[in-house]
């Protein structure tokens, strides 16, 4: 713990030094959260994070996530230096949807509006028209349905499956998922809502079918910890990764947060609900980034590229449904 506050003293110092500002997701460890929050940074999901960066004023954004994440706040800014703790943090969406066979899978359908969740790389980004986060995927794509719009989405399979249902777009997909969310369990749910009746059930639609079908509310990650404030619940079961009841915890410091189970029983499988990604940004690799920036944390971006896909991601910024 002496070592802890060492670390975060250096990163203070260290962002002052460098004019940066740490910019963290919600699905961080907790005390990256903390240190976000104490240092003028930002905590949020990918759009908030992109907007943040995109508006903050300082030469070097750290960007406590994973790598699309940083790739984003490259592309929006291609004049600032964008660090990473590690180039490490990938994400299976991104890894699972390849940017030649998406190319060659929208070149299949060049009747469709191809549209993209921010988790994929440059590239996917480049072929898209429009790239969506959770909190405005449902509101942009009934707008494209209702202007007879046909729709490529990639490549989160259960978020499509949703957008579909509850929109009735017409809509083909491509087949990913999230090791996190798609390891969430029904039957175990089911057993878990029994020992506690009267708890709310929080779902992100990156989650299986039967999951969301349980869910009292269904959102972003912004979007559910306004459900866990709205909601007069005093417990919740949250389907999404555990990292966001820091936050959750914080705004509702008298409210029960549980876990939903991943694993059949869900005492085998206690740290299914982290992003294993996501959990490689530490205080050591974000003082490191700091300190020695270059080859192993820097974020580029081809600036070709960047520029292809700065158009759906600019398009995504200023959707206001
Ligand atoms: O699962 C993720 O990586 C999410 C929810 C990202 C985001 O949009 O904040
Ligand atoms: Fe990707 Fe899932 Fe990790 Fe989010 S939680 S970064 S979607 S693997």
């Amino acid at each position: 713990d002496e070592q802890k506050a060492e670390y975060r003293a250096r990163i203070k110092d260290l962002l002052q030094q460098r004019n940066a500002v740490l910019v963290a997701h919600y699905y961080t460890d907790p005390e990256i959260q903390a240190l976000a929050e104490e240092t003028g940074g930002c905590v949020a999901d990918s759009l908030e994070m992109a907007r943040f960066g995109r508006d903050h004023d300082a030469d070097t954004l750290i960007v406590a996530g994973v790598r699309f994440m940083g790739e984003t706040a490259k592309i929006l800014t291609p004049n600032k230096t964008v660090l990473m703790p590690t180039l490490k943090a990938e994400c299976s969406l991104d890894l699972g949807c390849p940017p030649d066979k998406f190319a060659a899978f929208c070149d299949e359908h060049p009747d469709r509006t191809v549209v993209v969740y921010a988790n994929t790389s440059a590239a996917v980004k480049a072929r898209a028209d429009w790239v969506v986060t959770s909190s405005m995927a449902l509101d942009l794509v009934e707008h494209l349905d209702s202007k007879g719009e046909k729709i490529l989405w990639g490549p989160d399979r259960h978020l499509g499956n949703y957008i579909q249902k509850q929109t009735g777009a017409d809509m083909v997909m491509w087949q990913g998922a999230c090791v996190v969310h798609d390891e969430f369990k029904a039957k175990a749910l089911k057993d878990l809502k029994k020992v506690h009746p009267d708890a709310a059930i929080l779902v992100h639609p990156e989650s299986p079918q039967n999951i969301v079908d349980m869910a009292d509310a269904v959102g972003s990650t912004s979007q559910l910890i306004k459900a866990s404030q709205e909601l007069p619940n005093d417990t919740f079961i949250v389907a999404t990764d555990r990292g966001i009841f820091y936050k959750m915890q914080q705004l509702q410091p008298n409210k029960t947060f549980l876990e939903a189970p991943t694993a059949g029983n869900g005492a085998t499988c206690r740290s299914c609900a982290h992003c294993p990604w996501m959990a490689m940004n530490g205080l050591v690799a974000i003082a490191d980034a700091l300190e020695h920036g270059g080859a192993t944390h820097e974020i580029h971006v081809d600036p070709e590229l960047g520029k292809q896909a700065m158009l759906p991601l600019d398009r995504m910024l200023a959707f206001n449904a």
